[in-house]
């Protein structure tokens, strides 16, 4: 497929550790995939669901002891140790080199090598780059083959370069106690073993695109972002686009797909999702940022996705995708999750593959980390601009984040620096998408927390020198909650399609023609300024969830100091200054 020497050379290298009984190079075409598909549902690692109700679609399960990804056994590994930073773990390269390769060492053998090519964005764009994976998982390659371009053609793009990312995934035993999921900065190069769980071996995805990508993009002036990107177009065909970042299993799926409520759509306003997870993004010719997403799928969560959640993510699930720990009816060989409806089939499997009647059962049918692996092109607002090799022009950032108190519904930064502070003491209360406890609050900076590739304080000034490059093209920056809470612990706001009400008015202040009031953390809008036509929340309630109280953020202060001291001379001055700025405001 390639006379890349580099490749090439790797492969060899690969194969010489792993000792595979064969090698099949992978060139995405539709009869070697139906193959391995067929091959897959012969030896059980995939069921095939109903053609008729769901065409080309297939469920695994994974084993139970793998089921999210593993921060704490996720590690970078940089030569010297305080380039990680210390948000993650880090190993000498050396020493995990050699912890790797012992564990990879003949683990292929009885098996097959798959060797993946793949590009991370429209393949050919500037703003893409190249990868190839080998792994022994038919389910990895065919998740890898709807999540990014599988194609020989990125050996084209290639030519002798030796400027990609090398991706070695070996399943081994799934033993937990040695599953690592480790990156080489400096050497463009991942290597995950003992899992087979969707965030820890789709190398592409997490590894990749945002903890690689990171460090060359801080290299490169480009950014890799945990954002979602979506365009607004407006009643005059006009279409303004935002990027937005927040923490895993907070609704970016959600918002990247929204459909605006009843009265706005008949009006012809339209979102057209680009992407709903990642963003990678560069100055462009005209000096504006503009964002592409290097992603070529949904890894989305299932629980909780339905008809009025999210009905572009349900209609994405109909065809040609893989299901991952969700119920099998067994009644019409279809799927099932918690929220989906209120009718859970009484004859079905469990995600863990044990008979299971969810109109009795108190157990969970589909594990709450439950994924769906869905083609981008399926999804029915899918930009016309997601194949674009330049990308959309980003006029407005997002940050969010779950908070029960203290985050207004929206405010606007006062200015990048400003909002790259805001960025930065980004917190959330955890969910089900990684292991540990849920429901506790963490900071989780631009919700990168996991995903930032080198130290967190050389990332918060890569984002300040982002902000001089791009001058006043920069992108204005806001911070969303959708989450506000009453005392009996009911949402404040009604969320989903109604978050559009809450983009009208980011994207009328980025055209100068939106109201806000200027308080010590930011500008937070008017109530008048957000349009609840034809919602059922009360002036005051939406008044209550827009006001800053400032003794709560005299205490949020306190805790941003205490999490700013993780960082030590490596925090930015410009940050500190912002923080100080706050805590001077507040009096
Ligand atoms: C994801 C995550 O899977 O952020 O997108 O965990
Ligand atoms: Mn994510």
């Amino acid at each position: 497929m390639t006379k890349n020497k580099s490749v090439l050379n790797w492969v060899k290298e690969m194969e010489q550790l792993t000792t595979p009984d064969s090698i099949v190079w992978i060139d995405g075409s539709k009869e070697q995939l139906d193959q391995l598909r067929g091959q897959a549902v012969a030896s059980g690692e995939l069921i095939k669901l109903n053609e008729e109700k769901l065409p080309g679609c297939y469920l695994h399960r994974t084993k139970v002891n793998d089921v999210a990804r593993v921060e704490d056994r996720t590690f970078i590994c940089s030569t010297v140790p305080e380039n990680a930073g210390p948000t993650n773990n880090w190993k000498a390269p050396a020493e995990a080199y050699k912890m790797l390769y012992d564990i990879a060492r003949g683990s292929y053998k009885g098996r097959t090598m798959y060797v993946i090519s793949y590009s991370m964005g429209p393949i050919g764009s500037p703003l893409a780059q190249i990868g190839v994976e080998v792994t022994d998982s038919i389910y990895v390659v065919l998740n890898m083959a709807i999540m990014t371009r599988v194609s020989s053609k990125v050996f084209d793009v290639l030519g002798d370069s030796d400027y990609w990312v090398r991706g070695l995934h070996c399943s081994c035993d799934i033993d937990a106690e040695k599953r690592y999921i480790c990156h080489f900065p400096e050497d463009n190069t991942i290597i995950s073993v003992n899992s087979a769980y969707g965030g820890n071996v789709l190398l592409g995805k997490k590894c990749f695109a945002l903890r690689i990508a990171s460090y060359l993009g801080q290299k490169d002036e480009w950014m890799a972002e945990h954002m979602l990107i979506l365009g607004v177009e407006k009643p005059n065909g006009e279409i303004k686009y935002v990027t937005a970042a927040f923490p895993s299993a907070c609704g970016k799926t959600n918002l990247a797909m929204l459909i605006p409520p009843e009265g706005y759509r008949k009006n012809g306003y339209k979102v057209w999702c680009v992407g709903d997870d990642i963003a990678w993004m560069r100055k462009g010719a005209d000096g504006r940022l503009y964002a592409i997403n290097p992603e070529n799928g949904f890894f989305g969560v299932a629980p909780g996705t339905n008809a009025k959640s999210n009905p572009n993510a349900l209609a994405s699930t109909q065809k040609n995708t893989i299901f991952t720990n969700v119920v099998q009816n067994l009644d019409d060989n279809t799927v099932w999750w918690e929220g989906l409806n209120k009718t859970p089939p009484a004859n079905a499997i469990d995600w863990k593959g044990n008979p299971w009647d969810g109109t009795a059962s108190t157990e969970k049918g589909a594990h709450p980390n439950s994924r769906f692996t869905a083609p981008a092109q399926n999804c029915p607002c899918i930009s016309p601009e997601f194949d674009s090799t330049t990308g959309v022009p980003i006029s407005a950032i997002i940050f969010g984040g779950r908070r029960a108190q203290t985050t207004p519904l929206v405010y606007q930064s006062r200015d990048w620096n400003n909002g790259v502070f805001v960025g930065s003491i980004m917190a959330s209360e955890t969910t089900a998408a990684a292991t540990g406890a849920v429901g506790v609050v963490r900071r989780d900076p631009m919700a990168m927390l996991p995903f930032c590739g080198y130290h967190m304080g050389d990332y918060f000034a890569h984002w300040i020198k982002m902000g001089e490059i791009l001058g006043d093209k920069a992108p204005k920056i806001f911070n969303v909650n959708w989450f506000r809470l009453d005392d009996e612990g009911n949402f404040l706001w009604p969320g989903f399609g109604d978050n559009f009400r809450v983009l009208e008015w980011i994207i009328d202040r980025c055209e100068g023609t939106a109201d806000a009031v200027e308080t010590p953390i930011g500008f937070v809008p008017k109530a008048d300024d957000i349009n609840i036509d034809g919602l059922d929340i009360d002036f005051e309630t939406l008044k209550s969830i827009l006001t800053v109280d400032n003794a709560q953020w005299v205490k949020e202060s306190e805790g941003i100091e205490e999490f700013y001291k993780k960082f030590g001379d490596r925090l930015p001055a410009e940050l500190k200054s912002q923080l100080e700025g706050l805590e001077s405001r507040l009096g």
